[in-house]
């Protein structure tokens, strides 16, 4: 076990918290870590270790549970993906940006030494340079959830300077994992395939076959989210939120490796209004800053992915 931190995770029930709750109990201990969500989190988050119920939105009820646990590092994950903020915008930004603006506030006030909040691949549109996406590059963003990334990231920097206070921030590309569902992401087909191969051997792909994007194993996202966490101060440059990169592939790709392990699997395209949110999106990442800085280095490739998923979702 390491030193002593207490750890809040906000949105602990989702599907980056269901995984990363896991990890800080078994790094950190489990009364160290305090699960927060607005829904009671599922059985291995709520039987881990603390839990309380928080509408991030609530600022009275946020201040109270830092107030009683005093915790010296906030993750803050309750967010909207694209494709569920789309459809309700006016919510999408009030719970992305606010949400993060109450932490901020609160941070600025009270003695918390580290806050972590997720950015995305999402903050590039359609004029930013596809292939190798740079760090610092073009960022027009076409969908609500990218806007409200892209907002985040500058508060974030913005608190940074104003109020020293240390937040840090990875773009997460796709993440695949099989201990959670799809969460209303494009991303998402990643994961559902998985789930129709093995139960139909068939899926239907809401994007079409060629579309590739930047994507991540979830073990790998948890590793480098603490290990960015865990970096000395000094060593972080990137004030706004950290490209990261592990693999890119698209549907095609992905249905191809996953019938060398499903015999028989069969991929339809039926391309829906989420096909042009992965079209503003880049195809891949530099994430060199991130290698450069904190030692970043994944390792995960489509294929080992692909062999990990389907043998931890036939042992379930
Ligand atoms: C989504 O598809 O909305 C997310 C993302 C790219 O941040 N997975």
């Amino acid at each position: 076990m390491k030193k002593k931190e207490t750890i809040l995770v906000i949105g602990a029930g989702g599907q980056i918290g269901t995984e990363l709750i896991v990890e800080l109990r078994r790094i950190y201990g489990s009364s160290s870590v305090i699960a927060a969500d607005i829904k009671t989190p599922g059985y291995e988050v709520f039987e881990g270790g603390p839990y309380e119920i928080l509408d991030v939105l609530d600022h009275r009820r946020l201040y109270e549970i830092i107030k009683k646990h005093k915790p010296s590092q906030i993750y803050l994950l309750a967010a909207l993906l694209s494709s569920t903020a789309e459809q309700n915008p006016a919510f999408g930004w009030k719970l992305n940006v606010n949400g993060l603006f109450n932490i901020l506030e609160i941070a600025s006030k009270r003695k918390i030494q580290k806050i972590f909040w997720p950015s995305s691949i999402a903050v590039f549109g359609p004029n930013t340079p596809k292939v190798n996406t740079p760090q610092f590059t073009i960022t027009e963003p076409s969908t609500v959830y990218g806007i409200s990334k892209l907002a985040g990231e500058r508060w974030c920097e913005y608190y940074y300077r104003k109020h020293n206070i240390d937040i840090r921030s990875l773009r997460y590309p796709g993440l695949i994992g099989h201990k959670s569902q799809p969460g209303g992401g494009t991303t998402d087909y990643a994961v559902h395939i998985f789930h129709e191969a093995l139960i139909k051997k068939s899926y239907r792909c809401f994007l079409n076959k060629n579309s590739a994007l930047p994507m991540m194993y979830m073990p790998d996202a948890i590793r480098g989210t603490i290990e960015l966490m865990e970096a000395q101060s000094e060593r972080i440059s990137v004030r706004s939120s950290y490209n990261i990169a592990a693999m890119s592939f698209s549907p095609k790709d992905l249905a191809n490796e996953i019938e060398t392990h499903i015999t028989g699997f069969k991929i339809s395209y039926k391309p829906d209004h989420r096909q042009k949110y992965a079209d503003s999106w880049p195809v891949s990442i530099d994430d060199s800053f991130s290698k450069n800085d904190w030692g970043w280095k994944p390792k995960f490739n489509l294929k080992k992915m692909t062999s990990d998923m389907i043998h931890n979702m036939k042992k379930n």
